[in-house]
């Protein structure tokens, strides 16, 4: 039998996810959609046969047997809280909430319900490049961790985005990644401004994030969201013996009147395509088998979520911000 699932948010990721649900991955039908824009979920929930209903009925609707939520991020921790008290598995879209606070809620419910239902949609832990790369620095080919280098560049943003939205948006991909990484806590944050874009209107873009993780290891993030070039990830890991860095990913490189060229993706949506199919065939396995999601739980949801508080905080005062995190609940240990 398929999954039903319910998908709350049928803007640009609820249209993608959809989009793969119902025409690259097997196993899932999506039976209900959501969106508080009326007339958007009618037109997404006409062209794949789904009924529209309001999230909250949406979550308890006996035709839904799981939740995607890709809303906007300060919708999802209500959301959250709703699947678990119906004792729905849920895969929310990062981030997990949009205060510490509120991430702490839906540990503290999850824990009390006694099985994990949350998935956090991190898909960088399901891209070929960041995983070689992982098991490379776990194989200890170029020997212990020193520092990381990366860069989030976004050719542009649409004109609501604020400082903030660069790091609980955008920095907030880097800053699982990097606990994922190297397996250990971000500790304290400073987020530095240098010169500023003449593309990027008010915003201090770029931004230049230094974490400091539990194992002594920093890792500086470059934030740009008006690169203007295209979309652009990169990582390089400093060990004590070699480096290791995500590879270029381009299918075809073109020699031609004396220049070599390699496409450069567009967006998100093309750099992970990939990633994102991996992310929801594991989680649609999973659910439809009855096992317990293995992805990024409630807790690195909770995590990077206080991480990004830590650093909007930085980014404000112009302080290092140590991060205070509740101690980890037994069922995410
Ligand atoms: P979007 O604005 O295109 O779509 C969001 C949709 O949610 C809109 O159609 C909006 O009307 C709807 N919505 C807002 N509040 C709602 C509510 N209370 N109930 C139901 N629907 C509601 O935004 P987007 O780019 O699709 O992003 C959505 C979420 O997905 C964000 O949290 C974003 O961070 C995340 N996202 C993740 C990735 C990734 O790489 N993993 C990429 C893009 C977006
Ligand atoms: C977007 O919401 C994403 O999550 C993308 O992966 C990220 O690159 C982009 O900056 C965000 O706006």
């Amino acid at each position: 039998m398929s999954l039903s699932i319910g998908v709350i948010g049928t803007g640009m990721i609820g249209r993608e996810h959809i989009r793969r649900l119902t025409t690259v991955l097997s196993g899932a039908r999506v039976t209900a959609v959501s969106d508080v824009d009326d007339e958007l979920a009618g037109r997404v929930a006409a062209a794949i046969g789904a009924r529209v209903l309001p999230g909250t009925k949406l979550i308890t609707d006996p035709s839904v047997d799981a939740v995607l939520i890709c809303s906007w991020g300060g919708t999802h921790a209500e959301y959250v809280l709703a699947a678990i008290a119906a004792g729905k598995p849920v895969f929310c879209e990062k981030p997990l909430a949009t205060t510490s606070a509120a991430g702490l809620r839906i540990l503290e419910a999850e824990s009390a319900y006694g099985r994990r239902l949350v998935q956090v949609g991190y898909m960088r832990r399901y891209d070929v490049a960041y995983r070689a790369l992982k098991r490379e620095l776990d194989r200890g080919t170029i020997g212990a961790p020193l520092m990381m280098h990366c860069a989030h560049r976004n050719a542009h943003v649409p004109s609501f985005y604020t400082p903030d939205d660069m790091i609980a948006d955008t920095a907030v991909h880097e800053i699982d990644m990097v606990r994922w990484m190297f397996g250990t806590e971000i500790e304290a944050v400073r987020v530095l401004r240098p010169r500023p874009s003449s593309h990027a209107g008010e915003l201090p873009d770029p931004l230049l994030l230094i974490l400091e993780l539990a194992n002594g290891v920093l890792a500086d993030v470059e934030i740009s969201v008006n690169a203007q070039y295209g979309y652009d990830i990169r990582g390089e890991i400093l060990g004590e013996s070699g480096t290791a860095a995500l590879g270029e990913l381009s299918p075809v490189a073109v020699r031609r009147t004396g220049r070599l060229t390699t496409p450069i993706p567009a967006d998100w949506r093309e750099r992970f395509l990939a990633a994102y199919d991996v992310e929801l065939r594991e989680w649609v396995d999973t659910v439809r088998a009855g096992g317990v999601v293995t992805g990024p739980d409630a807790w690195d949801g909770y995590a990077a979520t206080t991480v990004s508080a830590a650093a909007v905080l930085a980014l404000r005062t112009g302080k290092r911000v140590e991060v205070a995190m509740a101690d980890r609940p037994r069922l995410y240990r």
